[in-house]
């Protein structure tokens, strides 16, 4: 199970909420007299499925092992109006910073940004109406009940993408981990090989009465952007940061030229997002206690020292650390504060929206139910014409007519729709 140790930012996900149960069709039947009237009970909801952002939970590792669910179904609805039990509803722990997206469509559906957030995904399914329901004042036996809501499977994409005030960038063991170290009480490990950290790292800083999150993020090689090292997938944790922090090995003891190493780092930012590009920077040049660091402190300074606010560091003493995070205190409380990734705040998966409609026949009569029946009724006057041709119209209009003379409905035949109840006329 070598995956146990494998940060895991993206997954896709299967949900599905619980199907709407059944309304009950039913008669009260006392001794010797049978079918006294009608008394089927509704069918109960489905469960609905909910994302919860926790901030105990610190990856997407978990969904690697169990990528599917499902809410539970509503119970079908008993004699006696007895009402079907609604589902279970199912709740998906994630950690702060998941970005929630169709995978079919790529629509955002949400940001799960403050810890306790939640979000319905999946509304379940109503539950279908008993046939009580269905008396009217001229028809006090329907023999039909309403069939529960039936949902669909969706898939997710869950994107991880850690809120951080600032990212700390820079060329493999330039000592980013070191300094995320001194200025946190974050305990990243730290080992003079390159890719050392595998996996974004948080850190609080503390500065007085205030606070800010730094992220601590793989290193960045040439060629990153197209897949080198360990890619450029972990830019995507910074994405959304509000400044970066470069880190450079001032010492140049790996044989890179620093000011090299600057341009190339930047070249890779650019080719992953112009977004990223443009954040502001504070450059850290790091090791400047190792023996001819102080001369190339000089030549870095003279050429970017008019365009960005550099702090040479020795991370590893801490020397210098101190006017660094007052750099980047003052830099951030410039900055807007990190922003959610924009979503569709509206979006549920669900059908009710529709406003749709079932059609039962019972005794030669055809019975229309559903939301847009419920809605209708809500609408209509009887009796007044003009209500009754915008009836017409919308049966009309969302296919009812159509449906009934696709179940084989005959001129003259009865409608019946709510209180309202017509002879057919094609
Ligand atoms: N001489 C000196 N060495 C340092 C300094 N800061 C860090 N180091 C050393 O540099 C090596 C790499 O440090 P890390 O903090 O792991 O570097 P990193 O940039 O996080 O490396 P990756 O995670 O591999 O990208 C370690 O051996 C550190 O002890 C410093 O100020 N001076
Ligand atoms: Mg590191």
């Amino acid at each position: 199970m070598a995956d146990r140790n494998v940060f895991t930012d993206k997954v896709r996900i299967t949900v599905k909420s619980g199907d709407g149960g059944d309304g009950m069709n039913s008669f009260k039947s006392f001794k010797g007299k049978p079918a006294c009237g009608p008394d089927g009970g509704d069918g109960g909801n489905g469960g609905n499925i909910y994302i919860r952002a926790d901030k105990n939970v610190n990856d997407l590792l978990s969904f690697r092992y169990i990528s599917k669910y499902f809410a539970g179904d509503g119970e079908r609805g008993g004699s006696n109006k007895c009402f079907g039990r609604g589902g279970e509803h199912v709740v998906i722990k994630v950690p702060l910073g998941t970005v929630v997206k169709d995978y079919e469509t790529g629509t955002v559906i949400a940001d799960m940004f403050c810890d306790g957030e939640e979000k319905l995904i999946a509304e379940g399914g109503r539950g279908g109406k008993g046939n009580v329901r269905f008396t009217t004042s001229r028809r006090h036996a329907p023999n039909f009940a309403q069939k529960g809501e039936k949902t669909e499977p969706h898939v997710l994409l869950l994107e991880l993408k850690v809120i951080a005030d600032a990212g700390i960038i820079g060329f493999p063991n330039v000592g980013k981990s070191t300094l995320l170290s001194k200025i946190s009480a974050a305990k990243p490990k730290i080992a003079n090989y390159h890719f050392t950290t595998l996996s974004p790292n948080l850190g609080v800083v503390k500065y007085y009465d205030n606070s800010f999150v730094a992220a601590d993020i793989p290193g960045l090689i040439e060629g990153a952007a197209e897949g080198a090292g360990l890619g450029h997938d972990f830019l995507r944790h910074i994405e959304r940061t509000r400044m970066l922090v470069h880190v450079i090995d001032i010492s140049g003891t790996e044989g890179r030229d620093p000011l090299n190493d600057f341009i190339k780092i930047n070249a890779e930012l650019k080719d992953y997002s112009e977004k990223l590009a443009s954040l502001p920077q504070i450059i850290v040049l790091n090791k400047c206690d190792v023996y001819g660091a102080e001369e190339n402190v000089k030549s870095f300074k003279k050429k970017y020292g008019r365009k960005y606010e550099i702090y040479p560091v020795t991370a590893v003493s801490g020397e210098g650390l101190e006017e660094l995070v007052a750099g980047i205190f003052a830099k951030l409380s410039q900055l807007p504060p990190v922003a959610r990734v924009e979503s569709d705040e509206s979006f549920t998966y669900r059908k009710s929206g529709n406003l749709g409609f079932e059609i039962y026949t019972d005794g030669g009569v055809y019975f229309v139910v559903g939301d847009l029946v419920d809605m209708l009724c809500r609408n209509v006057v009887l009796n007044d014409p003009d209500s009754m041709a915008y009836f017409q119209k919308i049966l009309r209009e969302k296919g009812v007519i159509s449906k009934l003379l696709e179940m084989g409905i005959k001129e003259n035949d009865t409608v019946s729709i709510g209180e309202v109840e017509f002879d057919f006329i094609p």
